[in-house]
Formats: C-alpha cells, sequence, structure tokens
C-alpha cells in the first residue's frame, strides 16, 4: 500500500422484489430476500475515491462536496470491517492500518428521494475501500453493513440477496442470478417525479413496518419465498410477462405495507398513481405485459420495458408529462458488470 488515491464508480440497483423490514437492526440483516437489477453506470452511478497517508490527523469525508461528520456509526462499521478483513488477509502491512483515510464521495442523481442513492454509495465507498487495502473476499456482507440494498450493487445483472438465517449474519449476503449479458434487450426508464429528499427515511420506515405492520408478516412468510423463486426463474427464461407482473405486484404490495403501518407513511404520490395507471392501460391495449413499474422508498418510477418498447413508451411519456421531458433518465442496458 502506499498513498495512492483509488477511485470506483459503483451503479444503481433498483429492486424488483423489495427489502422492507430488518431482523436485526445493527448489523442491517433483512427479514426477506430480495431480487434487484443493477444499472448501467452510464446514467445514474456514485464515484468514490479514498486514499490513506501517514500525514492524515483524522478520518474525514466530503459528501458531493460537503464536508460530512465522519462519526456516522454505519461509515464506521465498514472501515471498521474492511480494515479487519485486510488484517485477516494480511493483504497489507498492519502499519498501513493505523494510516486515517479521507473520502470523497458524489452521486449523479437526487440524494435521499428514494433513487437507491444509499446503496450505489455504500456500495461504491467499500469496494474503493477494499481496494485500498487490498481485501479479497467477498465485501456484499461489508456494504451491507452501510445500507442493506447496497450489498446488490456490489453484482451486475439481477442480483439475490439472501436474507439469511444465522444471527450474525454471514449467510446474508448477494448472489447474482443472471450476468449483465444475459437479458440484453432489457431496460429501465426512471422518471423523476420528485427529487425532494424524503420525510421518512428508509430506515425509519421499515423500523416502523416491522414493529406495527401484520400486512408485513404475512408478505415476508407467504408472498415473497414463492415471488423470489418465481422472479428467478422468468429472468432465467427470459419471460417479460412473469418477470413484469412480480415486479408490479411487489412494488404495490411494498406501498401498501407503508399504509398498512400504524401510524401509515406514504411514498407515492397522485403522478405516481397516474403512471400506474397509465402502465396497466398500455398493456391492456397491447393485449400483453410490455411494461413494469415499480416504486422504491419515494415518488419517482422506475420502468422496467424491452428495448424494442423504449421509442414508444417514452413519446407516450412526453405527451402525458410535456413539461417534464427534462426529467427522465434512461438507463440499464447492462453493459456493465457490477463494480470496477
Ligand atoms: C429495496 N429499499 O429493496 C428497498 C425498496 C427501498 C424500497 O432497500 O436501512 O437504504 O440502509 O438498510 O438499504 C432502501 O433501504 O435501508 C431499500 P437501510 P436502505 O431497494
Amino acid at each position: 500500500m502506499n498513498c495512492d488515491v483509488k477511485t470506483v464508480i459503483a451503479p444503481v440497483n433498483i429492486a424488483v422484489i423489495k427489502y422492507w423490514g430488518k431482523r436485526d437492526e445493527e448489523l442491517i440483516l433483512p427479514l426477506n430476500d430480495s431480487v434487484s437489477a443493477t444499472l448501467d453506470t452510464s446514467v445514474m452511478c456514485a464515484k468514490t475515491s479514498v486514499c490513506a497517508n501517514p500525514h492524515f490527523a483524522e478520518d474525514e469525508i466530503w459528501l458531493n462536496g460537503k464536508k460530512e461528520s465522519f462519526s456516522n456509526q454505519r461509515l464506521q462499521n465498514c472501515l471498521k470491517e474492511i480494515k479487519q478483513r485486510a488484517y485477516n488477509e494480511k493483504s497489507i502491512d498492519d502499519i498501513f492500518l493505523t494510516w486515517k483515510v479521507h473520502i470523497c464521495s458524489e452521486n449523479n442523481f437526487p440524494t435521499a428521494a428514494g433513487l437507491a442513492s444509499s446503496a450505489a454509495g455504500y456500495a461504491c465507498l467499500v469496494t474503493a475501500l477494499a481496494k485500498l487495502y487490498k481485501v479479497k473476499s467477498d465485501i456484499s456482507s461489508i456494504a451491507r453493513l452501510g445500507s442493506g440494498s447496497a450489498c446488490r450493487s456490489v453484482y451486475g445483472g439481477f442480483v439475490r440477496w439472501h436474507a439469511g438465517v444465522n444471527p450474525d449474519g454471514s449467510d446474508s449476503i448477494a448472489t447474482q442470478i443472471a450476468d449483465s449479458s444475459h437479458w440484453p434487450q432489457m431496460r429501465a426508464l426512471i422518471l423523476v417525479v420528485g427529487d425532494t429528499k424524503k420525510k421518512i427515511s428508509s430506515t425509519i420506515g421499515m423500523k416502523r413496518s416491522a414493529d406495527t405492520s401484520e400486512l408485513l408478516k404475512y408478505r415476508v412468510q407467504y408472498c415473497v419465498p414463492k415471488r423470489t423463486d418465481d422472479i428467478s426463474k422468468a429472468i432465467k427464461e427470459k419471460n417479460f410477462g412473469k418477470f413484469a407482473e412480480i415486479t408490479m405486484k411487489d412494488s404495490n404490495q411494498f406501498h401498501a405495507v407503508c399504509m398498512d403501518s400504524y401510524p401509515p407513511y406514504v411514498y407515492l404520490t397522485n403522478i405516481s398513481h397516474t403512471i400506474i395507471d397509465l402502465v396497466h392501460k398500455y398493456n391492456e391495449i397491447s393485449g400483453e405485459t410490455r411494461i413494469a413499474y415499480t416504486f422504491d422508498a419515494g415518488p419517482n418510477a422506475c420502468l422496467y420495458l424491452l428495448e424494442n418498447e423504449v421509442p414508444k413508451v417514452m413519446s407516450l411519456i412526453q405527451h402525458i408529462f410535456p413539461s417534464s421531458s427534462d426529467k427522465f433518465v434512461t438507463g440499464l442496458n447492462f453493459k456493465e458488470e457490477g463494480l470496477n
């Protein structure tokens, strides 16, 4: 190790089977398996540079150009765990583990507006640190300590995060269902409905749901296991209709869980609901399911569709929301293979 700067670009992932609720708050272990697609980094990504130096007085971090406190427990956990791995793997001389680090991270999309910014951010940070400390083993479980969904951004293509059963979280890792070349026609169209910070963070929302929602219990036990198997099969067989149906049902159930929580909280807006209606109408008129929507913890839509459908859907969206043409981002070419 020397004082080199290591820079990494990490992709966003958008879940089709949602992670919502933890079985362990501290280790960030989920109640259920989740599945996502990792988007192309050319459109939405996080970029992080890290370096360590014997002359740095303290660990420091800058996010989107602004200096932030390093006291964030999750950030500290990630750094501690990476250093522990480096020590266990004897990947660098112990003296380097005493040097302080400087971290500089930025997103090219709205932070904390339900666009998976923490997923890309922590995946990026942990990968950059792993490069710095020459850690070779699977780092998805370390990214998970930063933000649960970050463990899925460590891989490209379609990814499954296994809830696992071990109390220490050792089996709560991400694995790839299919790589980025498997379904080259797949596209994602992100419709940015709002870019303001959400009122209820994912962490707070999922705790409230885990504490109060009966529907969440039902979902975890009876719905997600079958959906996860079925959507993995649909991905492997490139069955778009099945993939789309499960994706939409799971998004709807996740938002129903938010409403079933006490007090309830809502991420979708009227525009989100207009998009949902539009997609169902489009599929009905097409005579088959050609678009899927999914919404994370915010009002923004991610539409999954096949390449040949993109021009028609883009012009339809522009027609219905004429003033918002500067707000879309298209993506998901699956050109890239996870982190680089
Ligand atoms: C997901 N989301 O599967 C779900 C769907 C948002 C809606 O994972 O507390 O930021 O850091 O583990 O990872 C957002 O939750 O929450 C999320 P923490 P995270 O993508």
